[in-house]
């Protein structure tokens, strides 16, 4: 199917990011580094990359709003369409030149998110979704795994570093999800993880503590993939509460019940015996 208009100007600007990002990833030892937080760094790649996607897509569609990882919320003339960009998620990856990171571009109107697009640039891959309009790596369609069962399940994931929020309550439903399933990954881009749940290489994912720009293109992937994305109680508010659990109907539905008994067994008072 030949890319939409929209798709066409969201692609450009990865690609146009992507070849800054490829040229950096070939001289990590002499990017620019600053610390945000614990485990938390931001280099000149990333600040390049996203300097490139907001010229590129506010040429392209004047008066958009954007949230961007580094430089926040900036409000555009255009109150219905905002632009929710991670310029590159997988920093930590990047700076060890490990391959797995990616771009990651979605649109907003009114609220309701209606394309995405994830772009792994040394691996080649271009994910695309538009609502309604069903999921792509590169120029063929993708779907969210067929698998039903947790026990032949591979699960992806993200960890809290120990220094943030929700890493205790992480160790509890990794034990529990390793125990149940045919293995957890986690590959150091939330992007992808979602990218690789709507191509069926992961049979399900869930992760606590993201933000909007981790998530935002990922959800639209796993929907027009087929699967189903919600917040770790099974509802809609995943950008309000960073918790995130997606897959194909069942192992959404399976995961879901999992985590909240894996939860549950560790607000309980140890058992006597
Ligand atoms: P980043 O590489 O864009 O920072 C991996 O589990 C996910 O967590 C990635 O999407 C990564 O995005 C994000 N991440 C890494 N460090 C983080 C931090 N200190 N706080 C919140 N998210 C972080
Ligand atoms: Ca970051
Ligand atoms: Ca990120
Ligand atoms: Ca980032």
């Amino acid at each position: 199917m030949p890319a939409s208009a929209l798709m066409n100007v969201m692609i450009g600007a990865a690609r146009k990011a992507g070849r800054s990002l490829a040229r950096d990833f070939g001289e990590v030892e002499h990017l620019q580094v600053s610390v945000k937080g614990p485990a938390n760094f931001v280099t000149a790649a990333d600040l390049r990359a996203e300097e490139i996607i907001f010229a590129e897509l506010s040429r392209a569609r004047p008066g958009y709003g954007f949230l961007m990882e580094e430089r926040g919320e900036i409000k555009g003339p255009d109150g219905t369409h905002r632009w929710i960009v991670d310029p590159l998620d997988g920093t930590t990856n990047f700076l060890h030149s490990i391959p797995i990171f990616a771009i990651s571009i979605a649109l907003e109107r009114d609220g309701e998110l209606v394309a995405g697009l994830i772009y792994n640039p040394v691996m080649n891959e271009t994910f695309t979704a538009e609502k309604g309009q069903g999921a792509f790596l590169n120029d063929k369609r993708i779907r969210v795994a067929a698998r039903t069962e947790l026990a032949t399940s591979v699960i992806g994931t993200g960890i809290p570093h120990s220094g943030r929020p929700g890493h205790e309550r992480f160790l509890g439903e990794v034990e529990t999800v390793m125990g149940t399933s045919a293995g957890v990954r986690r590959t150091g881009s939330a992007a992808l993880d979602l990218a690789w749940t709507a191509a069926g290489r992961f049979d399900g994912f869930w992760e606590n503590n993201l933000h909007p720009w981790d998530m935002a293109a990922g959800i639209v992937m796993v929907k027009e993939a087929g699967g189903y994305v919600t917040d770790t109680n099974g509802k809609d508010k995943i950008f309000e509460t960073g918790g995130i659990v997606a897959g194909n109907e069942t192992i959404h539905l399976k995961l879901l019940k999992l985590l909240k008994a894996a939860n549950a067994s560790a607000a309980s008072p140890a058992k006597a015996g």
